[in-house]
């Protein structure tokens, strides 16, 4: 056994040792929406500990701290004041309070960690006396607050962001994303690098691990700061980092860098120890440094990557001449509203309508959603319900005609219905969608891919309307025909998920591109297979 991975295991258990308020397993960072009250929160909590100091300050002028108050000393005070110095130079800088902070990644990321390792610890260490208004604001808010599960996802969600978009750890540390506008943050610091590498070897995914421990290193011997109360030293990251290496097989690097933690730290116990290991791996293993294995690994998910990035193969676009787009025209009541109906695709048919809600209209149906938003489930094997996976990371709520009947949802329906042509009688409610920190959802069937049976009732079409634009990011991508929907605030893409004798489609596997900025919000409307049977002919043929 290493030596180092007891050691590992310590130090991801201090860093990880804060108290957990339990948001009941949902998950703020599966939805921007739900993150926001982060925002509004820490504006509370900068306020209660700017008193706080100034009131401590006082007590240990008049001699009154630590004698009758403990917990109330110079080096607390002070490194108290350097956090709230972190805090409000984000929030007052180029950055300011706006919406940026749960719409950027790194932001977001940022934020989370504040609540990780700050706002949680000051909850025990202050004095709850004078520290009361900091207590009782996080008791307030209890149920909304993260734990360590949302910060591991925020992490995540910048491993998929950097995997799908291509983004260096540089340039994902430096915040220089695609199609940004808010430059002006800081970036990451050493620590953030680290504790996202950290996350990355707790997944058993060694090469961000590497990347994100290499780029800490790179910055500490910048001068970029490490927080003083972070305990992140460079030994730890080349530790880290060879480790990483070893992991993966690649031992000539797992030498290397041990060798160089050596030189910093000849002392140090798991250098030598794992000097050894990583040695003995390396002389056994007979391989010369060109024949050690492919790095970065290949990606399983390419094809989806290429599509959520706008890489397609041109052959896939047969017959160009025929994405054409018209109005929708076809009944009085929708002629006014001057919807468009764009191809995307010929054949399989997908379409996107343009136009099919207006600002108001999109903007009442998140608003009807909002107060009901939790976390979202997969339907998995045998319809069992309720399952949470990484593979979708987001935030759902129905809504259906039946409880809202004096609101615009049966309007609505009635458009929807004539405008695909298909009936509502036999549809899904309303399936309203919040994506959290690069929000996503891998390619799937929305026809249950565990049975191809006619006798479930199955999702023939999936309407899918956009409630919000995206600011980079979250397409919907049809992996086999080489298409993307983008995202566009009021319009909505249309396609069938069964041919027209009944047989699923399994061409129609589609993803949710992860969004890098911005907000994601969506609309599901599933029309069911028997309920069309009048609406939609059968094909000549048993493919159609
Ligand atoms: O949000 C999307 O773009 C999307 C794409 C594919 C949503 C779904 N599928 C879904 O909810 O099934
Ligand atoms: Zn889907």
């Amino acid at each position: 056994m290493l030596l180092l991975k007891p050691q590992l295991g310590i130090f991801l258990l201090l860093s990880h040792a804060v108290i957990h308020h339990l948001t009941l397993g949902e998950e703020v960072f599966r939805s921007i929406a739900r993150l926001r009250v982060l925002v509004s929160v820490e504006r509370e909590l900068i306020k209660a500990l700017r008193e706080y100091i100034s009131v401590s300050r006082d007590l240990l002028k008049t001699g009154q701290a630590p004698s009758k108050y403990p917990l109330i000393n110079g080096r607390t005070i002070n490194i108290y004041e350097r956090r709230l110095e972190e805090v409000t130079k984000l929030r007052d800088g180029a950055v300011g309070d706006s919406d940026v902070h749960v719409t950027h990644p790194v932001l977001a990321f940022k934020l989370l960690k504040r609540y990780m390792k700050l706002w949680n610890y000051l909850m025990v260490e202050v004095d709850k006396d004078i520290g009361k208004d900091i207590v009782a604001v996080m008791e307030r808010h209890r149920n909304f607050l993260p734990n360590d599960t949302d910060f591991i996802g925020a992490c995540r969600a910048i491993a998929r962001l950097q995997s799908t978009y291509k983004i260096s750890a540089k340039a994902m540390a430096d915040g220089a994303l695609p199609g940004e506008i808010h430059k002006d943050h800081g970036g990451l610091s050493v620590d953030d690098c680290f504790f996202i590498g950290q996350e990355a070897f707790n997944d058993n995914d060694d090469y961000f691990c590497v990347i994100w421990m290499e780029e800490g290193l790179r910055r500490y011997r910048q001068g970029y700061p490490i927080m003083p109360w972070e305990d992140v030293k460079e030994t730890i990251m080349i530790e880290f980092q060879a480790y990483c290496y070893f992991r993966a097989g690649l031992y000539h690097k797992a030498v290397k860098y041990t060798s160089e933690l050596l030189a910093l730290d000849p002392e140090n116990v798991h250098g030598l120890h794992n000097k050894a290991t990583f040695g003995e791996a390396l002389s056994k293993s007979n391989r010369t440094l060109e024949e050690e294995p492919r790095y970065p690994p290949t990606d399983e998910d390419e094809r989806y990557h290429e599509n959520c990035r706008g890489e397609f193969n041109p052959s896939n676009v047969v017959h160009p001449q025929e994405l054409i787009c018209r109005y929708v025209s076809d009944h009085p009541l929708i002629r006014l509203l001057r919807i468009g109906e764009e191809v995307l695709n010929v054949n399989p048919r997908i379409v996107m309508f343009r136009r099919l809600l207006d600002d108001n209209e999109t903007n009442i149906m998140k608003k009807l959603a909002l107060p009901y938003l939790s976390i979202s489930r997969i339907v998995g094997a045998e319809k069992t319900f309720g399952v949470v996976i990484q593979d979708r990371v987001s935030n759902t709520a129905w809504l259906s005609d039946e409880d809202y009947p004096d609101t615009i949802i049966p309007k609505l329906t009635k458009r929807l219905e004539l405008v695909t042509g298909l009936s509502a009688d036999d549809a899904e409610p309303y399936q309203v969608l919040n994506y959290g920190i690069g929000g996503h959802y891998k390619p799937h069937l929305d026809a249950d891919s565990y049975s191809t049976s006619r006798a479930v009732n199955e999702r023939v079409a999936t309407l899918l309307i956009y409630l919000s634009d995206v600011e980079y990011g979250g397409g919907t991508v049809f992996v086999k025909h080489g298409v993307r929907a983008n995202p566009k605030k009021g319009d909505a893409a249309f396609w069938y998920n069964m041919n027209k004798s009944g047989q699923i489609d399994f061409s129609m596997e589609h993803g949710a591109c992860p969004v890098l900025l911005g907000e994601k919000w969506i609309i599901n409307k599933w029309f069911n297979y028997n309920g069309q049977i009048s609406h939609r002919k059968c094909g000549l043929s048993s493919e159609e």
